[in-house]
């Protein structure tokens, strides 16, 4: 990815979309999806993981990524309204059901992955955990100390991590299959939406693709695999490849 500064990129037209550079951040790989999908063009602004991103903030008021800013418009930091920006610029593919069940229910499930208290933040305290774990010496503690202050880390939060990932991967697994029986390969209705493609993302959360799809840091790797402890139905990881081969660019690139 050719990233811009925020000096170069800050007054231009169109639309500029902060990702992290160099790990395949969640947020900011679906955010990047959504886009490229809709064939929206963007210009690509580098933020750098657990720092200050002093130019970044004094443009958008936001330190991580991902971060949308449109024209003019007011600087979009949350996955619904970055989702909602995407469908307001080009409402066709669209990747948000038109009947308003199963929109709900597109939007439920990416919250349940996405939002406060989700999928990812709790994966995200589990990660903190293993970083701490590796990191003997004062100085490897920056990063994680700092994901942890962000990310509202601490023991008791830590500790009810892994029943609260079991619950939506157990769930998710759950509402797949009840697709499959009625002859669907996609999260809601009989077509791609973007709870698809924000699974395909988060699953990278739980067993990151292999080197040559996903090459990302190697000290990452072990961070964004799910403990062995964390059981999950491999229909989780086959329906994730399934959407990236029919609907995703790969490999990933961050
Ligand atoms: N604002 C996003 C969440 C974004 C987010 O959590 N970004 C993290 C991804 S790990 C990030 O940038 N972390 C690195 C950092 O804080 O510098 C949302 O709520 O939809």
């Amino acid at each position: 990815m050719d990233y811009v500064k925020v000096e170069d990129a800050r007054d231009k037209p169109g639309l500029r979309l902060a990702l992290t550079m160099g790990v395949p951040g969640p947020w900011s790989q679906a955010a990047k999806y959504l886009f490229e999908y809709k064939d929206i063009p963007f210009m690509p602004v580098g933020q750098v993981g657990t720092q200050d991103n002093p130019e970044l903030f004094d443009w958008t008021g936001h330190r991580n990524a991902p971060v949308a800013v449109f024209e003019g418009e007011a600087p979009r930091v949350g996955w619904y309204e970055i989702i909602m920006l995407a469908e307001r610029i080009a409402p066709t593919p669209r990747l948000l059901p038109k009947d308003l069940v199963a929109r709900a229910v597109t939007i439920g499930l990416i919250a349940e992955m996405a939002a406060p208290g989700g999928f990812a933040w709790q994966r995200r305290l589990q990660m903190v955990d293993v970083m701490y774990a590796a990191s003997d010496d004062p100085k490897a503690r920056k990063r994680p100390d700092i994901l942890a202050a962000r990310y509202g880390h601490n023991r008791a939060a830590a500790d009810q991590s892994h029943q609260a990932c079991s619950e939506f991967l157990n769930g998710l697994a759950a509402h797949l299959k009840f697709q499959a029986a009625r002859g669907s390969d996609y999260l809601v209705g009989d077509s791609f939406t973007a709870a698809d493609l924000y699974w395909a993302c988060f699953s990278q959360l739980l067993m990151p693709m292999a080197d040559d799809l996903n090459p990302m840091p190697e000290r990452l790797r072990g961070p964004y695999t799910a403990p062995e402890t964390l059981t999950f139905d491999p229909m989780l990881i086959i329906h994730r490849n399934t959407m990236y081969e029919r609907h995703l660019s790969l490999p990933l690139e961050f």
